[in-house]
């Protein structure tokens, strides 16, 4: 009996979300401090790509009717309407939504409404309206000539491959999907996926953009298209709609990435110079997701900066959290390296330099070539000066900002850079 007692207690207690203080005579109904725990389930949940089955709804059928005169049972005519037309998939794109974790793996249009007597059009099914967030890119899988289906496509080396570019000659081996790959030229394939034959079909930046995944089916035609003989009583049904395979894949859309190694102070600085507000700790990989960061120029125009997970070595092999974000700097025109000059992790500042550049290249040649600065941080930490001025002769011709993102100390002169990128795009080149 006190044994059912307390497991109902402990089951009102969990489902209340109280929590237990250390006296165990006494219980806290205090509710849980969630904050934290919230935005760290909330960085995990990120979604930056996504496999999506799209199907437009299939049409309505037509009717058959005739019309009737008065009393009399008389047939007037046929005067069955067509039927409406399927709903669309349709993905559109929206800045409020921050990844791709909501969209469901099957985006399907309504079914389009029957038509009716007297000529009656039945009404248009439900589009099927999925948010998407700026910068996605929609990749829709092609079917190859031998006939291969979309469904036997391998998904589990996922972020596992190397990059493949636009005209790539990626030579992963897998015979026939390269050679057709490579035989259209511009075809190439979300990264990670080794077969099938893949397109871009549209690059959502803009507010509002919108693409139509797969259209809705024609609705059939009633009996009134047909008025005379045999086929006056008969129908259309409706057609089915589009079918299509798609991986949505997020490339965030920034005019500036803060590249650095973990704990560099990245979003610490991203903190300064905007009203960004990212995660800040002193472990390593405390950013788990992009940041933007909007900087107002003097002009009225705003400057977007990313805060780009920490970057280590290796991460062009996928190491650390690799090829997942790194695909986020490739739309960035210009780069920040941010590094450490207190030396706390024991890695030279130029090193770390080094490093950045190299992991870059290596991901994408001609990447490290972009207009770049760069910002020695933690410059109020004692010992720097010395490190600072090697890191200079070393960094050149690239121009480097001390500052410190606790104190603020040299972050004006950051955002002047910035500003001065944005009025002349080859101001740091
Ligand atoms: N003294 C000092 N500490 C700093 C400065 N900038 C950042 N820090 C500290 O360095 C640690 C890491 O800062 P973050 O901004 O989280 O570093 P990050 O580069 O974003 O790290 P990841 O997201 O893990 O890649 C935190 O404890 C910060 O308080 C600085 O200018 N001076
Ligand atoms: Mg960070």
């Amino acid at each position: 009996m006190r044994r059912r007692a307390a497991f109902t207690f402990l089951h009102h207690a969990r489902l209340s979300r109280c929590r237990f203080t250390s006296d165990a005579s006494r219980v806290s109904l205090a509710p849980l401090r969630v904050h934290a725990d919230d935005a760290r389930e909330r960085d995990k949940a990120y979604v930056d790509r996504r496999r999506v089955r799209a199907v437009g709804g299939f049409g309505g059928s037509g009717c058959v009717s005739f019309a009737r005169d008065g009393g009399s049972r008389r047939r007037r005519g046929a005067d069955g309407g067509d039927g409406g037309r399927g709903g669309d998939a349709v993905i559109t794109a929206c800045g409020r939504t921050k990844g791709l974790g909501e969209i469901k793996n099957l985006l399907m249009g309504g079914r389009g409404k029957p038509g009716g007597s007297q000529g009656m059009i039945g009404s248009r099914g439900e589009d099927a309206i999925a948010t998407v967030p700026l910068g996605t890119v929609v990749w829709r899988e092609r079917f190859e000539d031998d006939g291969e289906h979309p469904d036997v496509v391998d998904t589990s080396n996922w972020g596992t491959s190397t990059p493949v570019a636009m005209n790539d000659d990626d030579g992963d081996g897998d015979g026939g999907a390269s050679t057709s790959t490579r035989r259209e030229g511009g075809w190439t394939r979300p990264r990670g996926l080794g077969r099938g034959a893949w397109e871009i079909v549209a690059d959502l930046t803009a507010e509002g953009q919108t693409c139509v995944l797969a259209a809705g089916g024609r609705g059939g035609k009633g009996n009134r298209r047909m008025p005379v003989g045999k086929e006056a009583g008969t129908r259309e049904p409706g057609e089915p709609g589009e079918e299509g395979s798609y991986v949505l894949e997020l490339k965030s859309v920034a005019d500036v990435g803060l590249i650095g190694l973990p704990n560099a102070g990245k979003s610490t600085l991203l903190r300064a110079l905007s009203n960004a507000t990212p995660r800040v700790g002193s472990y390593a990989f405390t950013t788990m997701q992009p940041q933007l960061g909007a900087i107002e120029r003097s002009n009225g125009t705003s400057i977007t900066v990313a805060d780009i997970p920490g970057l280590i070595k290796g991460a062009h092999e996928n190491r650390g959290l690799g090829h997942n974000f790194l695909r986020h700097i490739e739309r960035c025109e210009a780069f920040a390296y941010i590094v450490d000059v207190s030396c706390g992790d024991s890695v030279k500042p130029w090193d770390a330099l080094d490093v950045l550049r190299k992991e870059l290249e290596e991901y994408l040649p001609g990447l490290s070539s972009r207009p770049a600065f760069v910002v020695a941080t933690k410059t109020d930490l004692p010992n720097t000066s010395r490190a600072l001025k090697t890191l200079r002769e070393r960094a050149k011709p690239l121009r480097v900002y001390a500052v410190s993102a606790l104190t603020r100390d040299g972050t004006d002169a950051v955002r002047a850079a910035i500003d001065e990128f944005g009025g002349d795009k080859d101001g740091w080149a």
